[in-house]
């Protein structure tokens, strides 16, 4: 069994409902949730938009692996009606969001996926969530604890 740690993010419609479905379709359909952050309203970062997010981070057991997670939370993204996909640095308002931030401990670097997440660190919207859920975490290029990681001490350590 697996620990994949998710990433969710929403700023288009019922953003709590969102949330709220996306979290019992991963839960039906790639493994038991077993923690689960508070949800954080958060400034759009990266682009401009009138319409705030709502991100939340969770913790998943699975047997799946990771290119099968991803293809997963791609397939619960499309059926909630996700229509524009983020590349090179674009991004768009969306219904939802979810983006694999650690799979384990494993390090991976394929052009579909990279883990863990390469940008995490860098991103308070985030970090702020998953540091309530896994605060203790190693992570495993920097070799720290995900809670010494968050984005305002970052810059002190090299991988
Ligand atoms: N996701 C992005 C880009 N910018 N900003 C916030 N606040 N929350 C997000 O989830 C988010 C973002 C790319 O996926
Ligand atoms: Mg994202
Ligand atoms: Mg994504």
């Amino acid at each position: 069994m697996a620990k994949v740690y998710l990433g969710l993010g929403t700023n288009l419609g019922d953003k709590e409902a969102n949330m709220q479905l996306a979290v019992s379709l991963i839960h039906e359909r790639i493994g038991k949730i077993v923690s689960q952050s508070s949800f954080y309203e958060t400034a759009p970062w990266g682009f401009e938009s009138e319409n705030s997010f709502l991100n939340a981070a969770i913790c998943v057991e699975t047997l799946y692996t990771p290119l099968e997670t991803l293809h997963l939370t791609q397939e619960i993204e499309r059926g909630m009606g996700r229509t524009q996909k983020s590349s090179g640095g674009i991004y768009h308002d969306r219904t939802i969001d979810i983006d694999l931030l650690l799979y384990n401990d494993l390090i991976l670097h394929t052009p579909e996926l990279t883990l863990p997440h390469p940008l995490m660190t860098h991103r308070d919207f985030v970090m702020k969530p998953l540091v309530e859920i896994a605060g203790e975490v190693i992570h495993p290029v920097w070799k720290k604890q995900l809670r010494l990681l968050s984005a305002s001490g970052k810059q002190d350590f090299t991988p």
